[in-house]
């Protein structure tokens, strides 16, 4: 695993540099969900594809750019899939983007994931590796430095409610509207990996991606958003569930699934579990 957690920092570094240009440019190409794809994009994915490519203990990828999954070494045993660059509409408004990587043993899978990982684009760049325990580390000029390790508390005080509210259930609505009667504060950006961050770093609270009328699976996909971001957020000592069910319960069938999600301290998690229960 230490070749891969290293062969990740490799990527980060290199991400921040193509990040770090005037001219982000647009491909023609459009990638697997159908969406207009950022050279970034590209370039990002190309650059894992070949850091990965010289670990051996990798046998295969699937990368939210590429259509089909990727065999390297016949015999590894890790499965990684990864979202080169999530959130690259907001690199050219200057918001914070992010990499992340889902790590799996012998086959994709919740039930096979061994460890998670992502990286953080911002003022800074941070990385958070969860395996055992959820751990934060920093870019210092050419290291990583362990900085802490990450726990939820039970309740926090955060709500980012992504998806488009005029195609919301009246009943998620209520529960949004109920957590901001509560006091909760708004904090969405657009950036799954800044926004979950955020609630990490901070303590704890709500992020929902919903079913909605217009996305009735939701939109963020299984493999390289949903499923690595559970694992992270239950070894911090959160939850991470579909409305119903843990998310690490779920099955795919193909790579580019998606799930509506709820990421969060316990706390907000029950209040989910409470008003699904009783609507659906
Ligand atoms: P992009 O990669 O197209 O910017 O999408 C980002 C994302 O997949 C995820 O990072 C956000 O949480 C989510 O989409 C935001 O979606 P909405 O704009 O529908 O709230």
């Amino acid at each position: 695993m230490t070749d891969i957690f290293e062969a990740i920092q490799k990527t980060a570094k290199r991400i921040k540099k193509a990040i770090d240009v005037k001219d982000i440019g647009y491909s023609q190409q459009a990638n697997a969900s159908g969406e207009t794809q950022l050279q970034l994009d590209i370039k990002c994915d190309m650059i894992i594809e070949e850091e990965f490519s010289q670990v051996a203990s990798i046998h295969t990828i699937a990368s939210e750019e590429k259509e089909k999954e990727m065999l390297l070494h016949e015999d590894g045993k890790y499965f990684i899939a990864y979202d080169p660059l999530d959130g690259s509409s907001l690199v050219d408004v200057n918001l914070s983007v992010g990499s992340i990587f889902g790590i799996y043993e012998n086959a994709f899978g919740a039930k096979n994931m061994v460890a998670s990982c992502y990286v953080v684009f911002g003022p800074r760049v941070e990385m958070v590796f969860a395996h055992n325990k959820t751990k934060l580390h920093l870019l210092q000029g050419e290291d990583f430095e362990f900085v802490k390790e990450i726990h939820l508390d039970e309740k926090g005080k955060l709500n980012a409610p992504g998806g488009t509210q005029k195609n919301w259930t009246p009943y998620h609505k209520e529960m949004i509207d109920g957590l901001f009667g509560e006091g909760y504060r708004l904090r969405y950006s657009g950036g799954m990996v800044p926004d979950l961050h955020q609630i990490l770093l901070k303590g704890g609270g709500l992020f929902s991606y919903p079913a909605t009328s217009d996305l009735p699976k939701g939109k963020l996909r299984k493999l390289f958003e949903v499923f690595p971001f559970a694992f992270i957020y239950a070894t911090a000592g959160g939850e991470a569930i579909d409305g119903r069910v843990d998310l690490m319960e779920l099955g795919y069938e193909h790579i580019h699934d998606t799930s509506p999600c709820f990421f969060g301290s316990k706390y907000e998690i029950n209040r989910v579990k409470e008003v699904y229960a009783r609507n659906t």
